[in-house]
């Protein structure tokens, strides 16, 4: 069911424990849905695994409510044990094949990827569902990594089709438009989505400009 829905995902949103506060998570991640998102992930950075198995627990069941597959980021062992639908990791996150053993072929595994190279890299790894790819735009929801810029947007998408590639990184409603333009199939909105004063409603909007 995960892989397919993530075939046809167009937007990804990410519950940012950096912009959403815990109390609010559940509401949140449900206007987001409302909204229309296709993939859901939890990241929580500088939490500890324990706080983080509770949040991603309680997050679950609305996710499998509205069908739509729920990540978790850094911890392939609380996705392993409460069932989600995948894990994401970054360039540091060890070897796929030894996540994918330990998560099973079920799962989807996303991967984080700052360059042409390291995309190419992760087309090649059979174990990979799908990658992100940025940050597009320097952003302070990843601070310190280098824009990639929109010129390799419509090259990786042309070179790997069958790979689920995410952009990431600075998207909002204002640039979408013009990034679907350059190639952009698919993109993950985190600081847009979650600053907005109508989650929903952004969702909404942001879907929409996702042919
Ligand atoms: N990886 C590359 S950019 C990024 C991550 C997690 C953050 C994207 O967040 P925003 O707020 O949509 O720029
Ligand atoms: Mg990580």
């Amino acid at each position: 069911m995960s892989r397919s829905r993530l075939q046809n995902a167009k937007l990804y949103g990410i519950v940012d424990l950096g912009y959403v506060i815990a109390r609010d998570l559940i509401r949140v991640t449900a206007e987001m849905l409302e909204g229309g998102i296709d993939v859901i992930q939890l990241r929580a950075k500088g939490h500890a695994e324990q706080e983080v198995e509770t949040w991603a627990e309680r997050l679950l069941p609305v996710c499998r409510e509205a069908q739509v597959p729920m990540i978790i980021n850094d911890f392939p062992e609380i996705a392993s044990r409460i069932g989600a639908d995948g894990v994401h990791l970054g360039q540091d996150d060890g070897e796929i094949h030894v996540v994918r053993e330990q998560v099973g072929a079920g799962m989807l595994i996303g991967r984080s990827t700052h360059s042409r190279e390291q995309a190419d890299a992760a087309a090649a790894d059979a174990g990979i569902d799908y990658i992100g790819f940025g940050p597009i735009f320097a952003t302070p929801t990843k601070p310190g990594l280098p824009a990639i810029g929109m010129t390799e947007i419509a090259e990786v998408n042309v070179k790997h089709p069958d790979l689920p590639i995410f952009c990431i990184g600075g998207i909002k409603l204002e640039n979408l438009a013009s990034l679907v333009e350059l190639g952009a199939k698919r993109v993950v909105i985190v600081s847009g989505i979650l600053q907005s004063g109508d989650i929903a409603a952004y969702v909404r909007s942001a879907r929409a400009l996702m042919p």
